[in-house]
């Protein structure tokens, strides 16, 4: 049974608007500790993290903004991912912008390499987030976590050493349906298992998640979930500032959060881009926890065996 650790990691320069900044609050006025104890395991609040932002960082890329912040999230967010990720404990990220997943994943990859084990991610998001700060357009960096995380080239001398990139096989991404030319190169150069809305259209949810998910078990690898409020269509989730239509329907994200409390192989959590003051009346926070309510184990009826 895995014991939860909830750690609130409220950067938000990352994104284009703010807001994400009340993200961990938000997530704790739904009921997400609660939720979690109901359905018996332990659960611990640890707090919200804060940063000191050191003096600019200037870049030749015009675009990017708030490079400083987000440097000073990303070695405070690893610093503590990397130690959580070393207990028994399950870290819950609660965000938060996506830039956060630089530090809570990189943290975490550097934790799996210290024990001799392969890091994968599950990348569920609208967004493959593979920019680098040199090609990133807009500058908003929350764009940029799986550039830096698979070893894209500029991030060194800048942020937390990493150490090795995470291979793009070990890394599924599904719910994408906006990704700039830059980031499509990336993804076939990388070899990432990548499922966009298109595919996930054809072949639902289950068969590539369990199919990803024996990987991980085949190579005793460790699991990270990365959940972008966005990955979810925006009629059933609004409270995100990039929405983007054509997302996963209520029962599609469920199933997964599901099968992936079934699997017993998720080791660390990002919930992130919930923008609480587009929300309404709290139904995307209450949406997220629910979801969080899946992968611990919630389920509709009792299952006494799994069909195969
Ligand atoms: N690719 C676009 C950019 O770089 C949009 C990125 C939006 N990212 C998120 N997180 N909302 O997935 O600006
Ligand atoms: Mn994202
Ligand atoms: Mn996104
Ligand atoms: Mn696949």
């Amino acid at each position: 049974m895995p014991s939860y650790q909830l750690i609130g990691s409220p950067i938000e320069i990352g994104a284009g608007r703010g807001g994400c900044l009340m993200g961990p609050d938000a997530y704790r006025t739904a009921g997400l500790g609660p939720s979690l104890a109901s359905l018996g395991h332990d659960v611990q609040d640890v707090g919200t993290l804060w940063v000191d932002v050191g003096p600019d960082i200037p870049h030749p890329n015009p675009a990017v903004h708030h490079l400083a912040e987000v440097v000073a999230w990303t070695h405070q967010i690893a610093e503590f991912s990397f130690h959580a990720c070393r207990t028994e404990h399950t870290p819950i990220f609660m965000g938060g912008d996506h830039a956060m997943a630089a530090g809570s994943i990189g943290g975490h990859a550097n934790a799996a390499h210290h024990d001799g084990r392969p890091l994968f991610v599950l990348w569920l998001d609208a967004h493959p987030d593979l920019h680098t700060l040199d090609t990133t357009e807009s500058g908003n960096l929350h764009g940029t976590p799986m550039g830096y995380l698979t070893g894209g080239t500029g991030f060194e001398g800048i942020y937390p050493p990493l150490a090795a990139p995470i291979p793009g096989p070990n890394i599924c991404m599904m719910g994408l349906r906006s990704v700039d030319p830059a980031e499509r190169a990336a993804i076939q150069r990388l070899g990432i298992d990548a499922h966009d809305m298109r595919a996930i259209d054809e072949t639902g949810v289950r068969a590539p998640l369990e199919a990803f998910l024996a990987r991980v078990r085949a190579a005793n690898g460790r699991l990270h979930v990365s959940l972008d409020v966005d990955f979810l269509d925006p009629s059933i989730a609004p409270a995100v500032g990039t929405t983007v239509p054509g997302g996963a329907t209520f029962r599609e994200a469920h199933l997964i959060m599901e099968v992936l409390h079934e699997s017993g192989l998720v080791n660390a959590i990002d919930l992130v881009e919930l923008n609480p003051f587009l929300d309404d009346r709290g139904r995307t926070a209450k949406l997220m926890v629910d979801l969080c309510g899946s992968l611990a184990g919630r389920t509709i009826l009792d299952r006494v065996t799994r069909s195969a």
